[in-house]
């Protein structure tokens, strides 16, 4: 298979380059399948470029005709060789891999999982050993992002499973183009890549690059819809198939399955009947029917998104009934295909009256959830935002996550930059993922989020043993909302190319540290040479991205309070503007203090849904952190805080501070202009983008610090102007 390029697209973390060391040897393919063709395809346009060799003898012992023109030099000996465990007859470096591994792991097989691998160097051979082609897929991109080091001395025996079973982008894209959210709701870099103006996308050849993309960095499923489903969008599940069908036709040989969201409501839209009641059996029997034909179409779909009762969104409160009735009716539909429900816990009333200091939005879910744990199927995953709130720039971990032990769980991170400065600003989302993933809900000596979710809290004493993680229980899903569309960079902001990369790299292995994945996006998309340049050039990315969550956190909404952004867009500050709205987002602040009381002493309770130590933890306000001091207290501004500044004086130096940051990682792109590795235009890209930055840090700045500066009448302590 040639494999299709899109043109005019930024290759992002594969540009040929990244595939230099493979190229230039020669290789041996071992095994059969759709995957195990994508790796020869992927090795073969390597050796076009690079000049090496390469050969996969077809099933049956002949040479395959797809061997490079230069296959005879590959007949010998071989420097690199992917191998199906099955493999007759392979050459004496896998049979020493497997004895290794044999040795290792004991008789009983090394548990690689169907898509994990073995990586070993014996004797001048790479080998990389996989129980299924898939693993062999993830096998070949590891080996791309070893580059040349793969080929050097002799590697120990690695071993790499996937920690979560399902590691998905949720695309908020729209078929038709919406009146206010557009073609891709909160989506920052243009249009959408499956569709167009109420039609699938007439080039599929980018979804194709984008399923390669996934694969590199690990993710294995997308939905190709908005949880909000629109009345076109509806038809997907029905008349429009076909078109959900040719997406999965693009992917299917980079190992990503496609997923749909489903409009609870569809009995009524699509089936013509007078209800969507889930214990109607008229209901059920349409959800089976219609679910059959899906799977017709579709064999290796992965299952349905739903969002309910939500935003607007129809569900099953509207009958009566609990969400686990809702998420069953789907649930029985599917099972015998083997789909799954991800069911969005994101409930919450968006209609509340914000006089009333009763209602908290950041209960729902919890309140919603918690007493149907147990009462859900086998194949519903109760997807939970990472927050109790909506993907602020900082919120405490959703205590739902720790609250459901059976039920199977997945947490929802947002990749795309709603809140985070939009694919405008720089902003590298790793270091936080990591702290969301690292957090332990019963405290140091229980499990954390990562392992919550991966099923994997039984095992947790072996973590950090092995350099390749821990054992998962096959049910694991870390969901991400997509931060790609149409844009020739994908993202928009170039540099935001690097969360989607970190999203997979994470669900992969949450262990994983932030700066190191940035330095294989760094070494794979600049594929920077071995020269000073690179080296330059990887501190510079270092010290514009590193930091750069935590500077977008000092010039927004502080410790932890969240919103001020401007409602609809959510671009941009404006303190009060949900303030006396009905969306349940409230900072409370008056001439006095600032912050929401969710203690259980005087507060909404909220803290009362974490176990212990984290309900103590942020009950006190001696212990609360900082960072999350008003999600959880109502303070005056002299409130001092561990730091030792007050709160006022906090606010005032981070917005100084978080603008000054901007300003310097702003000079330090600049200096970067015109020589190394970095494109022209990426350059130009970046740079446009970081005046817009820093034009909007220091409408953060001026805004936030006036806006406290007039309600408290608290001077600077350092005598700065505000406005
Ligand atoms: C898809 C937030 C966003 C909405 C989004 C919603 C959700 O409220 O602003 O655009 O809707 O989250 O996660 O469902």
């Amino acid at each position: 298979m040639t494999i299709p390029e899109p043109t005019g697209v930024h290759p992002a973390w594969l540009p040929p380059e990244a595939f230099r060391a493979i190229g230039s040897r020669r290789t041996l393919v071992l095994g059969a399948g759709l995957l195990v063709g994508t790796v020869r395809d992927e090795v073969a346009r390597a050796c076009a470029a690079y000049g090496g060799a390469l050969r996969h003898p077809g099933v049956t012992g002949d040479l395959d005709t797809r061997e490079t023109a230069r296959g005879d030099r590959a007949d010998g000996a071989f420097d690199l060789v992917f191998a199906l465990s099955t493999a007759q007859s392979p050459p004496d470096a896998v049979q020493a891999v497997r004895e290794r591994s044999r040795r290792r792991y004991g008789d009983a097989g090394p548990g690689i999982g169907d898509e994990g691998f073995l990586i070993a160097r014996h004797d001048g051979v790479t080998v990389v050993l996989a129980d299924e082609p898939a693993g062999l897929l993830y096998g070949l991109f590891h080996v791309v992002r070893l580059g040349k080091p793969a080929f050097g001395a002799a590697r120990p025996l690695e071993r790499h499973r996937p920690a979560m079973r399902l590691r998905m982008l949720d695309h908020w894209d729209n078929v038709d183009v919406h009146p206010v959210m557009g073609q891709v709701e909160r989506g920052y870099a243009g249009g959408s890549i499956f569709w167009r103006d109420g039609a699938l996308s007439g080039d599929l050849t980018r979804v194709g690059a984008y399923g390669r993309l996934l694969a590199a960095c690990g993710v294995n499923a997308i939905t190709v819809n908005n949880v909000n489903v629109h009345a076109t969008e509806a038809h997907l599940l029905t008349d429009r198939l076909g078109d959900v069908a040719a997406i999965a036709d693009r992917l299917r040989p980079y190992g990503v399955r496609v997923h749909l969201s489903a409009g609870f409501a569809s009995p009524i839209a699509l089936g013509g009947l007078p209800t969507a009641d889930p214990l109607d059996e008229d209901v059920r029997e349409w959800w089976a029917r219609t679910t059959e034909r899906v799977y017709q179409a579709i064999p290796d779909l992965g299952g349905y998104v739903v969002k309910a009762d939500s935003e607007g969104q129809p569900g099953p409160f509207a009958y009566g009934r609990s969400h686990a009735d809702g998420a069953n009716v789907l649930a029985d539909a599917l099972a015998p295909f083997g789909g799954v429900v991800h069911w969005r816990a994101f409930v919450y009333n968006h209609r509340q009256d914000w006089r009333d200091r009763s209602v908290d939005r950041a209960r729902a879910a919890y309140d919603h959830f918690t007493p149907l744990d147990g009462l859900f199927r086998g194949n519903v995953i109760l997807q939970v935002k990472h927050g109790p709130i909506d993907f602020q720039v900082r919120e405490p971990s959703s205590p739902l996550i720790a609250a459901m032990p059976a039920t199977r769980v997945a947490v929802e991170l947002q990749v795309t930059q709603e809140y985070t400065g939009q694919q405008r600003h720089v902003c590298y989302l790793a270091p936080m993922w990591s702290e969301v993933l690292a957090f332990r809900p019963w405290g140091p000596a229980g499990p954390d989020v990562a392992r919550i979710v991966a099923g994997a809290a039984a095992d947790r004493d072996d973590i950090g043993t092995e350099h390749d993680g821990w054992t998962a229980d096959e049910t694991g899903c870390l969901v991400g909302v997509s931060n790609v569309g149409d844009d020739p960079y994908w993202t928009g902001h170039p540099l935001a190319q690097a969360n989607l990369y970190a999203f997979g790299r994470l669900a992969w292995a949450p262990w994983t540290d932030p700066g190191a994945i940035l330095d294989e996006w760094i070494d794979l998309t600049f594929a920077p040479a071995e020269t000073g340049d690179a080296e330059r050039l990887r501190r510079t990315l270092h010290a514009v991205m590193d930091g750069s969550w935590r500077t977008y956190e000092r010039y927004t909404a502080p410790l932890g309070v969240g919103f001020m952004v401007r409602p609809g867009h959510h671009y941009g500050p404006d303190v009060d503007g949900y303030e006396y709205t009905p969306w349940g987002t409230y900072h409370f602040a008056d001439r006095d203090g600032v912050g929401v009381d969710r203690t259980r002493a005087t507060g909404t309770g909220f803290t009362g849904q974490y176990p212990p130590p984290w309900s103590e933890v942020y009950e006190s306000l001696e212990q609360c952190p900082d960072e999350l001091l008003l999600f959880f207290h109502h303070v005056p501004y002299g409130h001092v805080l561990h730091s030792g500044s007050t709160v006022i004086q906090h606010i005032y130096d981070t917005h100084f501070a978080g603008v000054e940051q901007v300003a310097e990682t702003r000079a330090l792109w600049a200096k970067l202009a015109g020589a190394g590795p970095v494109p022209p235009d990426v350059h130009a890209r970046v740079s446009e983008l970081l005046d817009e930055q820093l034009r909007c840090a220091e409408e953060w700045r001026d805004q936030i610090n006036a806006y406290f500066f007039r309600k408290s009448g608290v001077p600077d302590a350092h005598g700065r102007r505000i406005p």
